[in-house]
């Protein structure tokens, strides 16, 4: 085994037991959010709670005590630079609408990076205990066992997961839906784009598309993916972290219609 892989592998074996701990405090938080503070980012459906803080820090610690020299990027506490060329980057919980409403729509979200590559993706699904792991180059897992994208679906039998936030104009969103319903799909939106993302990796998606996302919400996700067997577009190519933008995975017979439907929307936009 290369150096690199046992770096990566241990790092590995770490992220799934602090996720779990993770998990263990988000659904304390989960099972009592009548006493949950919350608070409003910027409008009524960007929000943070004291789950998405606690579970953020309960992280960070622990991948410090094991890896002090591996970088860190959270959604709620941003950027911290370090040395060893590795940088995880967490959402505590995506789909922090959903978690604070009651719905069981969220899962807590990490990838690793070595350089600007994604070399591992973690995503726990607390409420399902379903742990969706990968690694770049050996395949991806859900509780263990091998997952892989759904590869003989189509538009008209697959279900394509959208996400939506107001980052973008409304138009975004909907002239994407009208031109996948007229070409005879159909659309979900889950509020978590990690989970779908990882829904994606098993089968359960037959893609998953959403014009602006961050790069803590979709890195796992997207290497999960790959690792399933599954194409995606490329996300944050220039190595920013911290701008978003769109991001589309999907089994590869799909990716041509997606992209064309992508398009046609940008183009009215553009109009
Ligand atoms: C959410 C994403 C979702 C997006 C929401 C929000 P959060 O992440 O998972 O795809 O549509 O606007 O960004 O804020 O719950 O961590």
């Amino acid at each position: 085994m290369t150096a690199q892989a046992s770096g990566i592998d241990t790092r590995l074996l770490r992220a799934q037991a602090v996720l779990y701990e993770a998990g263990k405090l988000a659904l304390s938080h989960f099972g009592a959010l009548a006493s949950l503070p919350v608070e409003i980012k910027q409008n009524g459906q960007d929000i943070v709670s004291a789950a998405d803080r606690e579970v953020e820090m309960l992280v960070r610690d622990r991948i410090a005590e094991t890896f002090p020299d591996d970088g860190f990027l959270g959604e709620e506490y941003g950027l911290s630079a370090r040395s060893s060329g590795y940088t995880w980057v967490l959402d505590p919980i995506d789909g922090t609408s959903c978690f604070v409403h009651g719905s069981r729509s969220w899962c807590i979200s990490i990838a690793l990076l070595k350089g600007g590559e994604t070399v591992a993706g973690l995503i726990l699904d607390p409420s399902a205990d379903e742990l969706f792991t990968a690694v770049s180059g050996g395949g991806a897992f859900l509780n263990g066992r091998p997952i892989a994208v759904d590869s003989r679906t189509d538009m008209q039998h697959g279900l394509i997961g959208v996400g939506a936030s107001f980052r973008v104009p409304p138009r975004a969103v909907s002239g994407f839906i009208e031109r996948l319903l007229d070409r005879g799909g159909m659309f979900v939106r889950s509020g978590s784009g990690a989970l779908s993302l990882a829904h994606v990796a098993c089968g359960r998606l037959a893609g998953y598309y959403e014009p602006h996302i961050h790069a803590w919400d979709c890195l796992a996700g997207l290497c999960l993916i790959r690792e399933a067997g599954g194409w995606t577009a490329d996300f944050a190519a220039d190595g920013d972290l911290m701008r978003g933008g769109p991001v589309l995975g999907c089994p590869p017979q799909l990716s041509e219609d997606l992209l064309d439907l992508i398009a046609a929307t940008s183009a009215e936009r553009a109009a």
